[in-house]
């Protein structure tokens, strides 16, 4: 029997919610959901999703010089829908997860569009979240928590995903030659089934985190009760080289609901991340989330004991059931 007590893997910021709705310069209902990313000056920007009052959303940039506090929020909709040539952004885009690509020279926005069919995966591409090219719509609905790898596998850049069938949602691996056609798809990581937190339904979290083990991958498991749903977070560990193989994944979740903000919201019991920086150490690890769709979260961890806690509490494919 496995031991399992032990300290926090992510410890919440104290000045948690560090933004909400109140410090937008424009009025919208909440901000949640943020990509993430450190600038080349050592500044962090969050590339947040704002519900305006029609409860469509759009993406917004906040800019701070210690990715804490002191925000400087984009004045209007920094990556809004684009309906005339992208259809599949009629009611909103959501939840960016981003990923700079050093071949590109670019970061690469992988974000939910959600479109008359339901949501589905599109990427844009952007040298400073001013300008986007977008590339468009890349995983039919229903498919969405995807993010791409900063560099290519082999010839061909990957992307993870979560499609969506009437038996279950499951993260997986898709490869492309130009970022714009995809295949070669493989499920990665199966949600579990029965009683686990993490049962039928999971979905990536921020984009995969490069460490010398492995990809560290973040997810979120949706538990389904008679209260409604819990969004709580766990860890898996992909191989570097073949990332489609899994090498040990957190039988407990991480990190979950327990904060009032967190608790109480519009969606009630949700964390979700969907961005990281990573302090100049290599180790420190800033994970902004998502608070009960309404705000937005910081909590701290260290790369090294999450690979710590893998080795002592995870357990290798095979043994998941
Ligand atoms: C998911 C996504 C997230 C949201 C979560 C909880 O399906 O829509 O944007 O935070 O549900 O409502």
């Amino acid at each position: 029997m496995k031991p399992t007590s032990h300290p926090p893997l992510l410890v919440r910021h104290a000045g948690n919610p560090i933004l909400t709705s109140e410090d937008w310069p424009y009025p919208v209902n909440t901000v949640f959901n943020p990509g993430a990313v450190r600038l080349a000056d050592g500044s962090t920007l969050l590339l947040c999703r704002v519900e305006d009052r029609r409860g469509h959303s759009h993406l917004c940039a906040a800019r701070s010089a210690n990715g804490v506090d002191d925000w400087r929020i984009d004045d209007r909709p920094t990556l809004a829908p684009s309906i005339d040539s992208y259809p599949e952004e009629l009611w909103g885009v959501e939840d960016p997860r981003i990923t700079w690509v050093p071949e590109l020279r670019r970061y690469v926005v992988a974000y939910t569009a959600y479109s008359r069919s339901g949501p589905g995966v599109s990427l844009a591409l952007t040298e400073d979240f001013r300008t986007f090219d977008r590339v468009g719509s890349v995983m039919s609905p229903e498919d969405k928590d995807a993010a791409l790898f900063p560099r290519r596998v082999g010839d061909y850049w990957a992307l993870l995903h979560r499609p969506v069938s009437t038996i279950g949602a499951h993260v997986w691996l898709s490869f492309s030659p130009d970022l714009r056609h995809w295949g070669s798809h493989r499920m990665v990581l199966p949600a579990r089934g029965g009683a686990w937190w993490d049962a039928n339904k999971i979905g990536l979290c921020t984009p995969p985190i490069e460490t010398d083990r492995g990809w560290l991958l973040l997810y979120h498991g949706v538990r389904q009760n008679a209260a409604g749903c819990l969004y709580r977070l766990g860890l898996a560990l992909m191989d570097l080289e073949t990332p489609e193989r899994c090498l040990l994944r957190g039988d407990s979740w991480i990190f979950g609901p327990e904060a009032p903000y967190e608790r109480r919201g519009d969606v009630e019991n949700v964390v979700f991340p969907c961005g990281f920086t990573v302090e100049p150490d290599g180790d420190t690890l800033n994970v902004y989330y998502g608070a009960a769709d309404t705000s937005v979260a910081l909590a701290r961890g260290s790369i090294g004991m999450m690979l710590a806690w893998l080795d002592a509490f995870g357990s290798p494919a095979g043994r998941w059931d």
